[in-house]
């Protein structure tokens, strides 16, 4: 019996310099619940793990590479943020439309016109773990275009598919997924698909790639009827001009448990199979666990390794991207699960 090859995982200290305060929730000021301590139980299981992961620090992603996918002005804003005082957290909290305004992303208070979402907050230290968040998907996507492996992972975090080209929002600030698949492109790859397994709709990579045939986005969520982030998700979105039906939304009722949640992901394979990528980014949020503080669905960390495995025997080489997945105990061990089982579905031992 062979084992299966070390996965190298992207990550650099950087990314817990940023501390997000706190959130409102219904009235309630809570702990922000995207906390350092999600990245630090992730690397620590796989820390413990040296036979099956390797931990390794990423190249900086260039501004051009930032560019292709995102709108200067959203960099210029996330810039800006830097210059706020050390204890500072800005909340954006105008937003401003149906004028004719134009706002500025040199001025901190027009950050609302970069924003699409008030517990997305802003302080000196965003800019720096959303550019090395993103460092960690581009340079694993760089790591499997050039061969050096099958499957890599980014632990992003800042998380990145709630991004659009130009706001921020959803915990996310730079758009990590897209951005592998768009370096992915750029590497020469002919067909590119994202698979998002986050619990929640990846409005951002959708938008990225609305008009882009090259680039099949594909998203497994709870219904936006009753969840973040509402206005998008919805099946009828399938992709815009040249790109009409390579955008595929799979929604799920609240509670849908791994064997609800299978049948969605069969539906998302065989969309897979026909569009035929080269490539594939996996935007691998673990917030659909049956504990997961801000998810809604039932799957335990058994059903996130048949997830993985079912994914990694489509046998493509593969990019996972850290999406959402908030702090539980178990938070290390539900990823190192979907990785292991994309591990175990690439080598071809099928699932039981
Ligand atoms: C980011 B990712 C709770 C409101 C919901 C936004 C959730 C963002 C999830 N008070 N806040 O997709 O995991
Ligand atoms: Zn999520």
């Amino acid at each position: 019996m062979t084992a299966t090859p070390v996965i190298p995982c992207f990550f650099h200290p950087k990314q817990l310099k940023f501390k997000p305060k706190y959130e409102w929730a219904f009235g309630e000021k809570i702990e922000h619940p995207e906390t350092t301590a999600r990245a630090e139980g992730i690397l620590a299981a796989l820390e413990q793990d040296p036979e099956h992961f390797v931990i390794r620090r990423p190249v900086e992603v260039t501004e051009e590479m930032i560019h292709s996918v995102h709108d200067p002005r959203l960099v210029r804003m996330l810039q800006t943020a830097q210059s706020l005082r050390k204890t500072d957290t800005f909340y954006p909290a105008v937003f401003m439309r149906g004028m004719d305004i134009t706002p500025d992303p040199g001025q901190i208070s027009h950050a609302g016109s970069f924003c699409f979402d008030s517990g997305t907050p802003l302080s000196r230290e965003t800019w720096l773990a959303a550019r090395w968040s993103a460092s960690c998907a581009v340079t694993a996507a760089m790591t499997v275009a050039s061969g050096d492996a099958r499957i890599a992972y980014a632990l992003s975090r800042p998380p990145g598919h709630h991004a659009t080209r130009g706001l921020f929002g959803g915990y996310c600030y730079l758009a990590n997924s897209s951005l592998a698949a768009q370096c992915l492109r750029t590497g020469g790859a002919r067909r590119v698909a994202v698979l998002d397994i986050d619990v929640h709709h990846g409005n951002g990579t959708q938008e990225v790639f609305w008009d882009d045939p090259d680039v099949l986005t594909i998203s497994l969520h709870g219904s936006p009827e009753n969840f973040f982030p509402f206005f998008t998700g919805f099946a009828e979105e399938i992709g815009g001009g040249a790109a009409r039906g390579t955008n595929l939304n799979v929604p799920m009722p609240e509670g849908t448990d791994g064997q609800a949640y299978e049948m969605g992901l069969e539906q998302a394979i065989a969309r897979i199979l026909d569009y035929d990528p080269s490539f594939l980014v996996v935007a691998a949020g673990v917030d659909t666990y049956e504990r997961d503080p801000m998810g809604n669905f039932g799957l335990t960390t058994e059903d996130l390794g048949r997830v993985g495995e079912r994914i990694g025997a489509l046998g493509l080489p593969t990019v996972a991207v850290q999406e959402g997945g908030y702090y539980t105990p178990h938070i290390g061990r539900n990823v190192k699960s979907l990785l292991a089982g994309l591990a175990e579905g690439a080598r071809g031992k099928k699932a039981s």
